[in-house]
């Protein structure tokens, strides 16, 4: 026979057996025969190197690529995350909710939550060509050959479609086990649960590791369904079926709170017989209509939501007890435990949330307790075990005064939270600080845990607004700071005079105002006065905005000492206005001038207002005479008294040629 029908005979061939193995579960050939079929093929390559092999042959999955890092890929329509819920009553209330919007009679599908990790897939023309983690879901990693390894993702659809679709790359029990058995033969440390272990194996540079790994993949969606004649989530399994892609058949149509349980419970009991691990089950509203009226919260959809299974329980002893207060005021228990492994981690410490839950609870020091992870991750304390409770034990003893300032301890309201009041404790301010600066607030670099205590020590800061009044001498009298990094820093603060509104809103740290809500109101409301001003009705009519946001903001602004700080700030020029998304302004933001106060003096040219305007269009603060607020004085020829007092206040100055180069940089 032709050599080149054969090859292609037997490629299908292999193609269709992999296809049935690895992507239906039902083989319809026997191991050995797929093996024998497989080394013919891997036989005859060889021996035609004249014949090129072509990229989707079954021969081509064994990895060999080296890597030289992940490049960034971004997701032009971010993979979305799921709002979790652990019991039933969460459940009913999703399902309220649902109701609210949609009248009765809603058909959810739900599915099986694979625990694994998130992968985006890129076909064109039905061909695989990038594949990538979910990172932080708008921005992941290319793992495109890591990804051609896996036997059971299609390298070719079975038909010639341009998609991107998302689904869970996992890696199956067995298939962790023996790496784990391995990995320990081999002394090197095995790996916490087969989620790490899956993401672990697709990071390899060495994509011939990754495809040792046997990894698999289950997928559930489709990004731009729109292009697509479905408009259902039963339609779109159904379609990703149809191209060949493996679809998780553990499903279940319910339309009540109480079939979602009972299919719930099937789960659970056959949870340990499945070949992968899951974590929960998905319930989606299934009819795209009625998603589409639903819509998203920024954080999620709402017509979508992850029921986590009960996580793993240990027992650990709570060694003592640590109070520490957050940026809020609100003082927290902290329970240092003997170390326990549970989960995939080793736990040492868990909150223990607040007075209320302590008196519920009756926690006590040398207490044996039972410790989960919820979510999986953030380790809690469940309760005590009283029968192994120690002779004479006594309860905890509840701080009355803040552990940092001594000022007496409170309840606010109707809050279980104890509360330091005092809005000069220094802990407060602190954590406050820190958060103001950070990258998605006022994005002060420079601007470190020890640089604010020392400030907050030598009282050169009471609270946000002081940042501003700090200058570059004042900046030397912290311990290791030099002439050189005084500076950066000072220009770092000055710098962040003109963010937008956004930032500063962010900043501020109001309770439920994340920096996506801070971006929300800032669009909307265009300037701080508008937030301030904003009726709770104006507020709460913004899509995608709560009630605990709309309070938040009005019992906030509503306090006279959050008044007086706006104020201050304002007095320091900083900006309170959108910035928007204009690229102009970002680079004119960032300018070496943004936020300076520049004085000018003597002749320059062409005239003193043209550089005037100049340097307003970089966002400079041009006024007419020296203090010492002014950051720096242009001198020209013939520059008499304000020179003068500039070099008394030691104030920098530069001459034209200075300038000229300077704005040419920026
Ligand atoms: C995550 C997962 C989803 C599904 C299964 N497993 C997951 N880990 C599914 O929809 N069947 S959806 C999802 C997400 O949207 N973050």
């Amino acid at each position: 026979m032709d050599i080149l029908k054969h090859l292609k005979n037997l490629r299908n061939e292999l193609k269709k057996y992999a296809y049935e193995y690895y992507t239906l579960d039902q083989p319809s050939v026997e191991d050995a025969y797929y093996d024998q079929l497989y080394k013919e093929l891997e036989t005859l390559e060889a021996k035609h190197p004249e014949l090129s092999i072509p990229a989707d042959s079954p021969t081509q999955r064994v990895g060999g690529v080296m890597l030289d890092g992940f490049k960034k890929v971004v997701h032009e329509i971010p993979l979305y995350s799921l709002a979790d819920v652990f019991n039933k009553e969460e459940i009913i209330a999703f399902d309220k909710r649902v109701q609210k919007t949609l009248g009765n009679a809603i058909e959810y599908l739900c599915e099986l939550k694979i625990d694994g990790l998130s992968i985006s897939l890129k076909y064109i023309d039905g061909k695989l060509v990038q594949a990538a983690t979910r990172g932080n879901g708008t921005v992941g990693e290319n793992i495109t050959e890591n990804v051609k390894t896996i036997k059971s993702v299609p390298l070719m659809l079975s038909e010639a479609v341009t998609v991107e679709i998302r689904g869970e790359a996992y890696m199956p029990k067995n298939a962790f086990t023996n790496l784990n058995e391995k990995r320990i033969e081999e002394g090197e440390e095995a790996f916490a649960n087969p989620r790490n272990a899956a993401a672990g194996s697709l990071r390899q540079l060495d994509t011939k590791v990754t495809a040792n790994r046997n990894l698999s993949a289950f997928f559930y969606n489709i990004a731009q369904v729109s292009n697509f004649s479905v408009f259902s989530q039963e339609e779109v399994l159904a379609l990703l079926k149809k191209w060949h892609l493996k679809v998780n058949q553990q499903l279940r149509k319910c339309h009540s709170v109480e079939e979602i349980w009972s299919y719930i419970k099937e789960v659970q009991d056959m949870r340990d017989s499945l070949s992968y691990e899951i974590d929960g089950i998905v319930i989606k509203v299934n009819s795209f209509t009625q998603q589409k009226e639903l819509g998203f919260t920024v954080k999620a959809p709402r017509w979508a939501m992850a029921y986590k299974f009960p996580p793993e329980k240990v027992k650990t002893v709570i060694k003592s007890v640590e109070w520490t207060i957050g940026r809020t005021g609100v003082v927290t228990p902290t329970a240092n435990l003997q170390p326990v492994k549970v989960s995939g981690s080793t736990v040492s410490r868990a909150t223990l949330h607040n007075v209320d839950y302590i008196a519920a609870k009756d926690f006590r020091l040398n207490d044996t307790v039972v410790l989960y992870k919820a979510g999986d991750i953030i380790p809690r304390v469940a309760k005590v075990l009283l029968k192994k409770r120690p002779k004479g034990s006594i309860p905890l003893i509840i701080p009355t005064v803040c552990p940092v300032c001594s000022s007496k301890l409170v309840h606010l309201e109707e809050e279980v939270a104890l509360r330091c009041i005092n809005p000069q404790c220094p802990a407060q301010m602190k954590t406050g600080l820190i958060h103001f600066v950070s990258r998605d607030a006022m994005n002060i670099a420079g601007l470190g845990l020890r640089i604010i205590e020392q400030l907050f020590e030598k009282k050169l800061v009471k609270d946000v607004a002081d940042l501003y009044a700090l200058n570059i001498k004042c900046l030397l009298t912290l311990d290791n700071i030099k002439e050189k990094s005084a500076t950066n820093l000072y220009q770092a603060i000055q710098a962040s005079k003109v963010n937008s509104l956004e930032r500063l809103l962010y900043g501020l740290g109001i309770r439920h105002v994340g920096n996506k809500i801070a971006k929300i109101l800032a669009k909307h409301f265009k300037n701080m006065d508008g937030v301030i001003k904003a009726t709770s009705a104006e507020i709460a009519e913004i899509d995608s905005l709560g009630k605990a946001v709309v309070n938040s903001l009005k019992s906030y602004f509503a306090k006279i000492e959050v008044q007086e700080l706006i104020a201050k700030l304002k007095n320091q020029d900083i900006n309170m206005c959108y910035l928007g998304s204009q690229k102009q302004n970002l680079v004119l933001n960032n300018s070496f001038f943004a936020g300076k106060t520049v004085v000018l003096t003597g002749k320059l040219t062409p005239n003193r207002s043209t550089v005037k305007e100049k340097l307003e269009k970089f966002k400079a603060k041009v006024t007419g005479n020296v203090s010492k607020k002014t950051d720096l004085v242009i001198a020209g020829s013939d520059a008499g008294s304000k020179l003068a007092k500039a070099k008394q206040l030691g104030i920098e100055i530069w001459n034209e040629k200075r300038l000229k180069v300077e704005i040419n940089k920026d």
